[in-house]
């Protein structure tokens, strides 16, 4: 065996190696998922924000950093800065019967009406969509707490009906792993990792406006705009109900090695970065 063969045979070792052991506990659930913004540096050209799996980038809107994440890079947005992702819903992919929703989340500050991530009209009695965000002090929560918000036809008064699911209080200054489940029947919302609150008020497939902003880091419906301040970092959204092992899995998991594409692949910068 030449010197040459023997290195190259280390090197195929090596990677069968890590790539057994990063395809196993350390990625991210993919079965469902629609959308992936993993807010990496690499993953931000000019004024675009690439969704890596589901092609649904989203624009700029202000000048939010680029900063040392939960996982990688993330995104910090100063109270002003925002990402539109569309506001033509219907030609959005959108879940339907189910939904995940999912971000690790710094907040600076807890809006009485916070959005990670949203594509919802809330507007007196018309309330369709869903949000994953926050509440302070709004909707019968306590101060500084996290809520995940869905609009169901079984729930629909005539114009639509969100609950706002919410848990805290939490402190800002830190990193949270907020996750909100709706699995047609139950809705349920995770804080890192762990069930925090869940209600079956929503049944039946999502209660979709006609239009709705569908965007990042913003509360935004016809009649609020409200930024969020703070950093946000990982963010996905699949078109089903994960389960709790699923959340946990996601909550210890290092990211997800796609391509643009949307295929899977280990490359030397996702191996840096998982193993880091
Ligand atoms: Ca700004
Ligand atoms: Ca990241
Ligand atoms: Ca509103
Ligand atoms: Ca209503």
């Amino acid at each position: 065996m030449s010197v040459r063969t023997a290195i190259s045979l280390l090197l195929s070792l090596i990677f069968m190696f890590l790539g057994a052991h990063l395809s196993t506990a350390q990625h991210a659930v993919t079965k469902g998922l629609i959308s992936y913004w993993p807010l990496d540096k690499d993953t931000i050209e000019g004024n675009k924000v690439k969704d890596v799996w589901g092609g649904q980038d989203a624009l700029i809107n202000g000048d939010p950093k680029v900063v040392e994440g939960k996982i990688g890079d993330a995104l910090e947005f100063d109270g002003d800065d925002w990402l539109l992702i569309t506001d033509d819903i219907k030609a959005a992919k959108l879940p339907v019967k189910e939904m995940t929703v999912e971000a690790w989340v710094y907040p600076e500050h807890f809006d009485d009406w916070g959005a990670f991530i949203g594509c919802a009209q809330d507007n007196g009695g018309f309330e369709k969509g869903w949000i994953l965000g926050t509440v302070n002090n709004t909707e019968g929560a306590g101060p500084n707490e996290f809520s995940f918000a869905v609009s169901t036809v079984g729930a629909d008064d005539g114009d639509g009906d969100l609950t706002y699911f919410h848990a805290g209080p939490y402190d800002t200054g830190q990193w949270y792993h907020v996750v909100g489940v709706y699995d047609g029947q139950v809705t349920r919302l995770y804080i890192n990792g762990q069930l925090a609150v869940e209600g079956k008020n929503q049944t039946g497939e999502i209660n979709y406006p006609d239009h709705a902003f569908f965007v990042i880091g913003v509360y935004k419906d016809d009649n609020e705009h409200f930024p969020f301040k703070g950093k946000l970092d990982e963010i996905r959204l699949y078109d089903r109900a994960l389960t709790e092992e699923e959340v946990l899995q996601n909550f210890s998991a290092q990211g997800l090695p796609v391509e643009p594409a949307g295929r899977l692949a280990i490359t030397w910068g996702e191996i840096k970065r998982n193993v880091r």
